[in-house]
């Protein structure tokens, strides 16, 4: 990725496709000249005031022709996003348009930007750091607004803060045992037990940022939902009335449902993957026995169950087979048809299944839907602590978990009674992995790998 600061990058930053509005956006030294060889201002007598939008014109500078009437941002390197002169020109949402915008631009003086360009200059010019460009890249990737919340505050500095406290205390930490080393003959500044505490303090907070990878996890990738019963009690009508759409194949014969689907829902914001699957009981057919056994698989794997019941009809052994099989799992009991006369012996069931939360639903009518999505969320989602940062990155929780086992190296040597110079070479050692954290130590492969995952314009 060529990183000379010296060349005017631009794209356009809005999606691809048409829309209300497109955006072009410039940044570099010669952003405010480009952009205003390319667009006149309608009242350039006016000045050109910081961070405000002034009308005018997208016009071919050679040709002299007019081609569009927008608007012209202008932001001074003191408040732009990448530390540079940005210039975002606001246009009609018309590829051909905005793309004639930038091969105007281009001609102008400016350089197509690579993905994630800009970001990479925000980080270069030093406004952001590693971390919160990872999350600047969460946020807009983000498929559910508790992902998106976590890495707004991420991008605002929340986890870069955590790691820097921890930075200080490690520093802090370090200093007192060298001062101690150098002056042998005066009253040490620090003891033995007092870095134990210090390091033991340090381990479990990053034990608890390791941990939270896997609450980071389900966040980006969302809850696997399943849905299982006996074959014909609705399983695939209640996914396309979950889904609000016709996905699966429904019909009055038992096992039509083979093979299992897997769709996208967004349930108060949180992401869920519903999985349909084939009715469990006796296959009538060998693709539909495949599906049974694929689909045991997937429900013990699941981050909670819809366990349908057909309430119209009695209740039979194998839905009690099917209740203790996933006995351990989270599960809600999802009692369907209950537009019909009831038949199934409620109590009966809950009794075998005590702690398990329950409805009484109509895939048919959509009764009680609602409440059921209400109680999938309550039951099924990860119980995050507000307060607490949560990793989103693999290559995060490698460093993180690299920094705590140097710790844990240095804690160890203490407690084999070594010197104290050899406690503090094993915690110097872990100054590096923070480096690597934060972007303080500059890798360009790191580099390549997080901003080619950007897109251009961003
Ligand atoms: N009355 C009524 N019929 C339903 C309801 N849900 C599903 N059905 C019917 O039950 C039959 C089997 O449904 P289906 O979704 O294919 O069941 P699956 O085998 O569990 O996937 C179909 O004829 C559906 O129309 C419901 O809530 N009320
Ligand atoms: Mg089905």
């Amino acid at each position: 990725m060529n990183q000379t600061l010296e060349e005017t990058i631009i794209a356009v930053s809005t999606p691809a496709g048409h829309g209300g509005i497109g955006i072009v956006r410039l940044s570099g030294p010669e952003a405010l000249t480009i952009a205003r060889k390319i667009f006149s201002l309608k009242e350039p007598e006016q000045g050109l005031p910081t961070q405000k939008m002034c009308f005018g014109y997208l016009m071919d500078d050679v040709s002299q022709e007019t081609l569009d009437a927008g608007y012209l941002c202008y932001f001074p390197p003191s408040h732009s996003y990448t530390r540079e002169e940005v210039v975002e020109i606001h246009l009609h949402g018309s590829p051909v348009l905005l793309n004639e915008a930038v091969r105007l631009g281009i001609r102008a003086g400016a350089r197509l930007a690579h993905p994630g360009e800009f970001t990479l200059r925000a980080y270069l010019n030093g406004r952001i750091d590693i971390i919160q460009a990872e999350a600047i890249n969460d946020l807009i990737r983000a498929c559910s607004l508790d992902q998106a919340r976590i890495s707004f505050k991420q991008m605002e500095g929340s986890l870069s803060r955590k790691i820097a406290v921890v930075r200080e205390k490690i520093v802090e930490l370090l200093t007192l045992v060298e001062t101690s080393l150098e002056f042998p003959d005066e009253e040490p500044e620090i003891n033995s037990a007092q870095i134990r505490d210090v390091l033991r303090e340090l381990i479990g907070d990053l034990d608890n940022l390791v941990k939270s990878y896997e609450q980071g996890r389900a966040l980006l990738e969302g809850l696997t939902v399943a849905i299982l019963g006996k074959t014909n009690v609705g399983k695939s009508t209640l996914f396309n009335a979950l889904l609000e759409e016709e996905r699966a194949i429904v019909t009055p014969y038992p096992g039509t449902t083979r093979d299992f689907i897997r769709e996208n829902i967004l349930v108060d914001g949180v992401l869920m993957k519903l999985v349909d699957m084939a009715g469990f009981g006796q296959a009538s057919h060998p693709a539909e026995k495949e599906g049974i056994a694929r689909g045991q698989q997937l429900a013990e794997k699941a981050d909670g169950l819809l366990v349908v019941l057909d309430a119209s009809r009695e209740e039979s052994s194998e839905d009690f087979l099917l209740l203790k099989r996933f006995g351990h799992k989270k599960k809600l009991l999802v009692f369907n048809k209950s537009d019909l006369k009831p038949v199934i012996n409620r109590q009966k069931i809950l009794d075998s299944s005590p702690g398990a939360g329950w409805v009484e639903v109509s895939a048919l009518t959509g009764k009680n839907l609602g409440r059921l999505k209400k109680m999938m969320l309550e039951t099924f989602s990860p119980q995050l602590e507000k307060q607490e940062e949560v990793i989103l990155h693999q290559r995060q929780k490698v460093l993180v978990e690299s920094l705590k086992n140097n710790l844990e190296n240095g804690l160890r040597i203490l407690d084999e009674g070594a010197g104290e110079e050899l406690v503090a070479e094993a915690i110097r050692e872990a100054l590096p992995a923070i480096g690597q954290l934060t972007g303080e130590i500059r890798s360009q492969e790191i580099l390549n790998q997080i901003f080619s995952r950007f897109c251009i314009g961003k």
